[in-house]
């Protein structure tokens, strides 16, 4: 076989449909695999058909034939598929519930799988799920399940540049551009569409959100119909595309002077972009907007809000349907780092709730999960439970830009799981994130969540061959948050590579250790950053701490940590809802894991724990390392059980870990030692 990329190791990720090698579960499933046949016809149920062509044919070993009829029970054996309006019309009697577009059910009977999809987006997740099952060795004899997801968006952001590159890209260059083109890989572009699909995703952005001059270009008729291309092979698998746009591309682009957006003539433009939009898009799915923030654009220049500039593009894009995603991560990133009021995890809460109601219903406002920027460690933003009454998303970031860069290990979903299983008490007990972001809670038409993905161009797509579990785990949790990290873990696992126990059981072990590896050898309890500025790989404890971005620790000779208490420090504290105002205030009951984040204690302030400050420092940055080699041990051990090139690949990154996490627990602990002045009970080398 020549070896192209479609052939490289971890090129097909969980959609490696492995012949089934055990002989009685191959014949178990033998008997579902001779036909797929379609009842009705479109492009989605084409895509489900031929994916479960392609994925049976491998699974047995033999191909199915395809066919389509027209009444339920024309179809004698193997699996048919439709739309539940197609199922009833075909003549099926007993009905599943109403499924909703996306909803499907799959039941067995007499030999016969049957796909119902509320719509088309149903049918096609229907059949990824039994491929789901096919793949993970399950009982299919009498199935009979029924699902529909609890995010209506389920978004995937590219941070792309044109130019090829990708903001925090750590998995090789862009899939869409490079060199100021459209550089798409038609086939690579469609196995992208698919793993999306497998895992329920309905949403993407393509390009970054700081939109620099020549992506401003992507709405325009230079740009719109190569747009037009990527948004066509999604929608054969259900993904709605979306644009990062410039705030203000009118005056970047030398068509007008302002961008104000209560400027007539900056509404009229806006109209008239979104209609040469949906002339190439008809199903185009709405902006993203980062505004004032980082250096970008917005209506701040011209003394307007953000309602004002959010709700002038609603406007604009709501006669075609669209929406407008507009990003709370708006503070001062030019702060004094001498001024001890300005506390930036403030800025998101200040700046957008005194908003709260003001949006049009076709705004959303995307909430990063917390109120600095995606550190391991970081209370959950006061926004989830703070905004009533306009409609928001959850951010997060599946690129790992603080959490090892995809060169260490780290499984993001327990994290995930904690952020939206946070109650916010805002409507008393049981007012969790997951609620907030989905609108139910304070019942919202729309709500969802959207994640920074960690894609490229790589063969693997991801870098580390363990961080697609990340992309695979993210999709599985906005579909459904109550799935365990644990349940998640290993569906991918045996999707990736294969069924043998072993495996399963050490790498979902690694993988369930991995985040409180890394966070035992980098920034302790809470306080954040202490990475190198600009990349932020690698340990620099001093590298945010004279600087502008509003990043500090306050480390002296006694103590450290952020005083964001409402008596004595920034208030912070106080944007949550009791019990958490009071918890988060009191030095006594902050847990452990975010002291920092809300105090300034001294090195000897003893933890929940029972061990000093300092004394914490110091185990477990000596942990950390020590599991992180033990990390690189357990993989060697599974030598022999996993393809060479893919075990090869996933062991030069452990190894780098492994030695990074020594750079890290050293460069840590004698900065503390020297700061302190005191030492290590148990005596170990600290330089
Ligand atoms: O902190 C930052 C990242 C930037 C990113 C920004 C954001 C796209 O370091 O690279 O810019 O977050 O979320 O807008």
């Amino acid at each position: 076989m020549t070896a192209t990329i479609y052939n490289k190791p971890g090129y097909l990720a969980w959609l490696n449909y492995r012949f089934i090698e055990d002989k009685a579960s191959r014949t178990s499933c033998a008997r579902y695999g001779s036909a797929v046949t379609m009842l009705g016809d479109s492009p989605l149920m084409e895509s489900a058909a031929e994916e479960l062509r392609l994925g049976l044919g491998q699974l047995l070993g033999k191909e199915p034939a395809l066919g389509q009829c027209s009444a339920v029970g024309e179809s004698p054996c193997g699996i048919l598929i439709g739309t539940q309006a197609a199922m009833i019309e075909g003549g099926l009697e007993e009905l599943p519930a109403s499924l909703g577009e996306e909803g499907y059910s799959l039941r067995e009977a007499d030999g016969v799988i049957l796909v119902i999809g509320g719509g088309e987006r149903g049918v096609l997740y229907g059949a990824f799920h039994l491929l789901r099952l096919l793949q993970t060795g399950a009982e299919l004899q009498g199935l009979e399940l029924v699902e529909q997801p609890s995010n209506e968006l389920r978004m995937i952001n590219h941070w792309d540049n044109m130019d090829g590159s990708v903001e925090r890209g750590y998995a090789g260059r862009s899939l869409f551009f490079d060199q100021h083109e459209f550089r798409v890989d038609s086939r690579r572009l469609k196995d992208y569409a698919r793993l999306l699909a497998s895992i329920g995703i309905n949403a993407a952005t393509i390009n970054n959100v700081n939109v620099h001059r020549v992506e401003t270009e992507l709405i325009r008729e230079r740009f719109l119909p190569e747009v037009a291309n990527i948004a066509a092979q999604f929608r054969d698998y259900g993904i709605q595309l979306y644009l990062s746009v410039n705030y203000a591309a009118p005056v970047e682009l030398g068509e007008l002077t302002t961008a104000d957006p209560l400027d007539e003539s900056v509404q009229a433009w806006w109209s008239k972009q979104c209609e040469s939009v949906y002339r190439h898009i008809p199903d185009f799915g709405g902006f993203v907007v980062k505004a004032d923030s980082e250096f970008r654009p917005g209506p701040f220049t011209y003394g307007r809000d953000h309602a004002d500039g959010a709700n002038m593009l609603a406007d604009a894009i709501a006669p075609y349907g669209g929406q407008v995603i507009w990003r709370c991560f708006v503070y001062n990133c030019l702060q004094d780092w001498r001024d001890r009021s300005t506390d930036r995890a403030r800025a998101a809460y200040d700046h957008f709730m005194p908003l709260d109601g003001r949006f049009r219903d076709n705004v959303l406002l995307q909430i990063k999960n917390g109120p600095m920027d995606f550190q391991v460690r970081e209370p959950v933003s006061p926004l989830f439970g703070g905004l009533e009454r306009t409609q928001h998303l959850l951010e997060l970031q599946i690129a790992q830009e603080y959490t090892g860069q995809q060169r260490h290990l780290f499984y993001l979903v327990p994290q995930w799981k904690r952020i939206l299983d946070f109650d916010t008490h805002a409507r008393g007990e049981g007012s969790t994130v997951a609620e907030s972001a989905s609108g139910r809670l304070f019942g919202q038409r729309l709500g969802g969540i959207a994640a920074v993905t960690n894609v490229g161009n790589d063969a693997n797509w991801t870098g580390h061959g363990l961080a697609q579990a990340n992309l695979y785990g993210y999709g599985r949790l906005t579909w459904n948050p109550q799935t365990t990290a644990e349940q998640i873990a290993s569906d991918w696992i045996r999707m990736t590579f294969g069924a043998d126990a072993e495996t399963e059981r050490v790498i979902s072990d690694m993988l369930m250790a991995s985040p409180d590896i890394y966070e035992s050898y980098t920034a302790p309890l809470g306080v954040g950053w202490m990475v190198n500025p600009n990349h932020h790989y690698g340990p620099n404890v001093d590298g945010y701490e004279y600087d502008k971005w509003g990043t500090y620790h306050f480390a002296d000779r006694d103590g450290i940590g952020v005083d964001r208490t409402t008596a004595t420090g920034t208030g912070y504290s106080g944007q949550y809802h009791k019990p958490w105002s009071d918890i988060y205030e009191s030095v006594e009951q902050c847990p452990d894991e975010l002291l920092l984040f809300f105090h300034h204690v001294p090195y000897t302030h003893v933890l929940h724990s029972g061990k000093t400050v300092i004394q914490h420092i110091y185990d477990t940055h000596f942990d950390g390392a020590e599991r992180a080699a033990g990390l690189l041990a357990q993989w060697d051990a599974l030598e022999g059980r996993i393809e060479p090139g893919l075990h090869a690949g996933i062991r030069e990154r452990l190894a780098h870990q492994a030695k990074h996490a020594c750079e890290w627990r050293d460069q840590i602990n004698t900065y503390f030692l020297r700061k302190s002045g005191i030492a290590d009970e148990r005596g170990r080398t600290i330089y």
